[in-house]
């Protein structure tokens, strides 16, 4: 059990603001509330989502409300805890940073009441399948283990559990990194640094410096586990204090987790023994060279954790992936469909393109992201039949890939399903792994992915789990 993060970040009685009223908020301003704050946690907005939290902090004694932020009684905080969707240039957060009131993430304030141990996983692409796949690894293990952090638990509910796990593995969004304080995982996971968020960030090099706060508290005794193929990755953690094991898809002569030369993935945690075979590549469910650095990070971070080779390969195995993240949705007439919903960025679309060996109908689309997808060229140009492309960002796309791909632009799901059917061949997959966000025309790439599947059900006449 984890002891080090106790101190306090406020003394019972103290006036505290929350804001947001999303789940994160929700859950920070019941944990500082259980802790003897004061707390007043506002939204500035008064949908449904945030009428009903009021509905439900207030039941519980919470003082909240939706629709408005009270700034002046904000402002008279002894600490403001911040929500992750609420962006660094929005006004309550100038007004915050103007007056100089310590403003602190959600995750911090769980840290400060966990007792468990944590696995922090951060990076630009494949976050929510590596936490969740650690989680697994840990479970089978027969580790005391939960998820939690961007993959949909808020960390401050798991600090208000009674009996608190042994270990919690953490996908941490740059969001949520970028206030953290002292928050210090005991595994410390960076997969890749690529490009996203340009619609939040200025520049590149402020995103990855909140990927950086990853390190923030670093120390001897911390461990990292780095992708040891991003040379970026390896820049970034270059200087970082602790003991640093490096995933790579080639053997290496350090610590860490390696592909061999007969396929299969195997940890060397220690240089004085034989690497430990965990399974070949061909037993792993998840499709792409991607995922199978995924799984070497994953598998390192748990067998760190303390989870034995054998059961780390039999995780390894069991594991058959998340909804929307290169999900089979069905073969028909020899065309394979494949939901990728979650590639919400460019480089997320490159891997996705890159992971199948067939031809590849492209569908991208969605809301812009400030990313140019010219890095798409060289994978398009090797992989792709066509590209469908579909919502705001359609004539972007075309005007930066024409001549490269025949593209065609669909109005609606229906119609991207439609054209991309009659492009596709016998053997092709139709991929949707858009390259931009959903909220063009959907509230989150969930909604997005079930559309997409339920819209190539109708059109080979099978029913879908999500009916509109
Ligand atoms: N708001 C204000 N004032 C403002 C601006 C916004 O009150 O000036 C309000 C909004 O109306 C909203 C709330 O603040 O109600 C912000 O909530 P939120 O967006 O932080 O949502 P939560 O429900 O708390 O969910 C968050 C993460 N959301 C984001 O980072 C955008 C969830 O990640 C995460 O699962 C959850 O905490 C639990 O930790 C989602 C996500 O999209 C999946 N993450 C991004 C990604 O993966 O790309 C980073």
């Amino acid at each position: 059990m984890n002891t080090e993060n106790s101190l306090s970040l406020f003394s019972s009685g103290d006036p505290i603001s929350v804001l947001g009223l999303g789940v994160s908020g929700v859950a920070a301003a019941r944990l500082a509330y259980a802790h003897g704050a004061e707390v007043y946690a506002s939204d500035a907005s008064e949908g449904p989502t945030q009428r009903d939290a009021v509905k439900r902090l207030t039941a519980e004694g919470i003082d909240a409300e939706a629709g408005h932020h009270d700034v002046d009684r904000i402002l008279a905080s002894r600490l403001v805890i911040t929500s992750p969707g609420i962006a660094p240039t929005a006004d309550i957060r100038r007004a915050i940073k103007d007056a100089a009131v310590p403003i602190v993430a959600e995750i911090e304030i769980a840290f400060r009441y966990l007792k468990s141990h944590v696995i922090g996983i951060t990076g630009t692409n494949g976050k929510t399948t590596t936490t969740a796949l650690c989680g697994h690894l840990l479970q089978r293990a027969g580790v005391n283990s939960i998820t939690a952090g961007n993959i949909g638990r808020p960390l401050s509910e798991v600090a208000m559990f009674e009996n608190q796990p042994d270990w919690v593995v953490v996908e941490l969004s740059s969001f949520q990194l970028a206030d953290v304080e002292s928050f210090r995982p005991t595994i410390g996971v960076l997969l890749n640094l690529a490009t996203d968020h340009l619609d939040r960030y200025p520049t590149l090099e402020c995103y990855h410096a909140d990927k950086a706060r990853l390190f923030l508290n670093a120390d001897e005794d911390s461990q990292w586990v780095l992708n040891g193929n991003d040379a970026e990755v390896l820049a970034m953690a270059d200087a970082v204090p602790g003991r640093k094991y490096v995933a790579s898809i080639a053997v290496r002569e350090e610590l860490g987790a390696f592909v061999n030369d007969t396929g299969h993935l195997v940890q060397r945690l220690d240089l004085d023994t034989a690497p430990e075979p965990w399974i070949n590549v061909d037993e792993l469910q998840l499709v792409g060279e991607h995922n199978v650095m995924n799984g070497l990070l994953a598998g390192l971070a748990a067998a760190l954790a303390g989870c034995e080779s054998e059961a780390v390969g039999v995780g390894l195995a069991s594991f058959d992936g998340l909804p929307h993240r290169l999900q089979r949705v069905g073969e028909y007439d020899r065309v394979l469909w494949i939901n990728d919903s979650k590639g919400t960025n460019v480089s997320a679309a490159k891997c996705a393109i890159a992971a199948f060996q067939r031809p590849v109908v492209s569908v991208l689309g969605g809301r812009h992201k400030g990313e140019s997808y010219a890095s798409l060229v060289p994978v398009l140009q090797e992989r792709a039949r066509s590209v469908i492309t579909f919502g705001e960002a359609a004539p972007q796309i075309v005007r930066e890939l024409s001549g490269v791909v025949s593209i065609e632009i669909a109005h609606g799901m229906e119609q991207v399903v439609e054209l991309a059917r009659e492009v596709a061949q016998a053997g092709d997959v139709v991929l949707f792994s858009p390259a931009c966000s959903s909220f063009d025309m959907f509230s989150n790439y969930q909604e997005r992915g079930h559309s997409f599947e339920r819209c190539v059900k109708s059109a080979y006449g099978e029913n879908s789990e999500y009916e509109a």
